[in-house]
């Protein structure tokens, strides 16, 4: 029986750029399991209000409904665990690596692209997409990434633990990836997907590293809609 799994779409259905459901269809791919993927828009909140929320990744396994990046991790863990592990034993770490992504990494990216993100999406996101962002953000999602150039140095300091990770080991998982490699991966597949804005200098070990992890699973990311 397959796992259906709602993923955020843009105006091609086959554009895929959520950096939570990222994270998930990584997961998905790792637990090899087979998937019924729904693609979604902003907009289309019946279609998962089913779920009790409105956010994406939502999954329906064997009946039941499951939400929210993190919990639908560890039921993939919990369900399947003859099937190659995701946390490999140590998921409170793993938790804090998604987390310092969420509140460290993906605001920085946020300000790089959020104005370019409104060109992939459907038509009938696009006002809300703008007017719920701009609200957040409290300014136009332009003057928002207007000094991602001055932003840049920065985030790219930020990143240095991971290097540190990448410089003894090929993976944040270690040998193997594992959801430590797909938390951190979600968002600079976001930003591949949705920006032409080149957030990494490919002499990066992170560069390398995202497209390893874009290779995995037959190439499951590197063959979807991107920039670069
Ligand atoms: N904590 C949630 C966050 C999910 C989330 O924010 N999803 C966004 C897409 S990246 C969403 O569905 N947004 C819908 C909206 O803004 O209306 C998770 O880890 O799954």
């Amino acid at each position: 029986m397959s796992v259906i799994f709602y993923d955020l779409a843009g105006a091609d259905p086959k554009r895929r750029f959520s950096p939570y459901c990222w994270r998930i269809r990584m997961a998905l791919a790792h637990k090899q399991l087979e998937v019924d993927d729904r693609p979604w828009c902003f907009t289309e909140k019946d279609a998962i209000g089913f779920s009790g929320q409105g956010l994406v990744p939502v999954i329906v396994d064997r009946g039941r409904s499951v939400h929210d990046s993190w919990e639908i991790a560890r039921h993939l863990e919990t369900a399947y665990p003859d099937r190659p592990s995701l946390f490999g034993g140590a998921e409170a770490p793993i938790r804090l690596i998604a987390s310092w992504t969420e509140r460290v990494v993906q605001p920085q990216i946020g300000r790089m692209i959020i104005a370019d993100i409104v060109a992939v999406l459907d038509e009938k996101d696009k006002v809300y997409f703008r007017e719920s962002r701009e609200k957040r953000f409290g300014m136009t999602l332009e003057t928002a990434q207007a000094d991602r150039d001055e932003r840049l140095p920065a985030f790219r300091q930020s990143l240095e633990p991971v290097r540190t990770v990448l410089a003894s080991y090929p993976w944040l998982g270690g040998a193997k990836p594992n959801y430590a490699d797909y938390a951190v991966f979600g968002a600079f597949q976001w930003a591949r997907c949705t920006s032409p804005y080149k957030l990494l200098a490919e002499d990066d070990p992170i560069f390398a590293w995202h497209k390893r992890a874009r290779d995995l699973f037959d190439g499951l990311a590197e063959k979807a809609p991107a920039f670069g």
